[in-house]
């Protein structure tokens, strides 16, 4: 069903400073900087490999507002790893597969990602306390 980890999802207060830590720690390069209303994020991909099934990323989070996912995050954890995206060929029939196994799926269709992608999110309740994201990349011309 997956063909590799697409993200690590990082949850931090102040994007800019996370941003140049995994710059001159890592060695990771920017790719893209985004703020999607919709996830109430602001936010950085940073390219990590290249694999024969797609790229994988570290993205940075920092919330728009206090009242969102992430920034309710933030108040009762504090900064650190807050969901795992799985890169899959087919969103719509991944969300039907894993739907039928039980497992609440948060989007009721596939909603905007970075750079282009279609996600969507599994409860972390029903995912054994991680937060799950499906991501399917756009088709490359
Ligand atoms: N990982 C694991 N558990 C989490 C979690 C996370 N990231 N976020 C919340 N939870 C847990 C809380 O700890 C809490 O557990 P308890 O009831 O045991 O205390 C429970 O979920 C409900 O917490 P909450 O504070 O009420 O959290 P929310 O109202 O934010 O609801 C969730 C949780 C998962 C439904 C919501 O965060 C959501 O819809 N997330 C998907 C969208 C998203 O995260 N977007 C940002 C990323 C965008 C991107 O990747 O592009
Ligand atoms: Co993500």
């Amino acid at each position: 069903m997956f063909l590799r980890i697409d993200h690590v999802g990082i949850a931090c207060h102040d994007l800019e400073e996370k941003i140049a830590f995994y710059e001159s720690t890592f060695g990771l390069t920017v790719v893209s900087r985004e703020v999607n209303e919709e996830q109430g994020v602001r936010e950085a991909m940073l390219h990590v490999a290249d694999g024969d099934n797609g790229a994988s990323y570290v993205q940075l989070l920092s919330p728009l507002h206090p009242d969102t996912p992430v920034g309710r995050f933030l108040a009762r954890r504090g900064e650190g790893v807050h969901h795992i995206g799985y890169g899959v060929p087919d969103i719509a029939k991944a969300m039907a597969e894993i739907a039928g196994k039980g497992v609440r799926v948060l989007d009721e269709r596939p909603r905007h990602g970075s750079m282009g992608a279609s996600i969507a999110f599994l409860h972390p309740k029903d995912v054994g306390g991680v937060l799950t994201e499906l991501v399917e990349a756009p088709k490359r011309s």
